[in-house]
């Protein structure tokens, strides 16, 4: 029996291989082609009316998705907003979507896009520490909840250092 080992643990190993490579590739476009990492928000004084949230939406799909919405059970109103610098003067505008490219990601960061949320439920713990719920609504990935840290600086972006 010693003898019939190697072929049969080989065959173990060969047959669920075939069968899952499929299945495994088919679930990962339906369920887990986004992903979103990393959500934050700059701590603020009790009692601040509006705050930002910042993310990156990670897509390992083979299609487009669009972010079309946010929204917190903090925040009485929530929209995205665009960051700009021109004219010396920073501005936000207000935007529809964002896209987040098949193979790629889209950064949510200071000075750049960001989830906007006004209209602040009083008494929400936004100081270091403290965390809220934000959902991110895409077109194909459905909603997506994540819990935002409510940090006292910004997190250090120096992976491979
Ligand atoms: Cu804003």
């Amino acid at each position: 029996m010693a003898g019939t080992f190697p072929s049969e643990f080989a065959m173990m190993l060969s047959v669920p291989r075939l069968a899952f490579i499929p299945l495994l590739w088919l679930t990962g476009q339906a369920l887990a082609a986004i992903t979103v990492s990393e959500p934050w928000s700059q701590a603020l004084p009790p009692g601040s009316p509006a705050i930002a949230a910042y993310f990156t939406v990670h897509n390992d799909g083979t299609e487009d998705d669009v972010l079309t919405g946010v929204a917190s059970p903090v925040a009485g109103e929530a929209g995205m907003h665009q960051s700009s610098g021109a004219d010396g003067m920073m501005k936000m505008q207000a935007i529809a979507s964002a896209v987040v490219p098949a193979a790629g990601s889209l950064v949510f960061q200071p000075m750049g896009y960001h989830a906007m949320l006004m209209s602040i439920t009083p008494g929400t713990e936004l100081q270091p520490g403290s965390h809220f719920p934000l959902t991110l609504h895409f077109k194909h990935a459905g909603d997506i909840t994540v819990q935002v840290q409510v940090l006292q600086d910004a997190p250090a972006h120096d992976h491979g250092n």
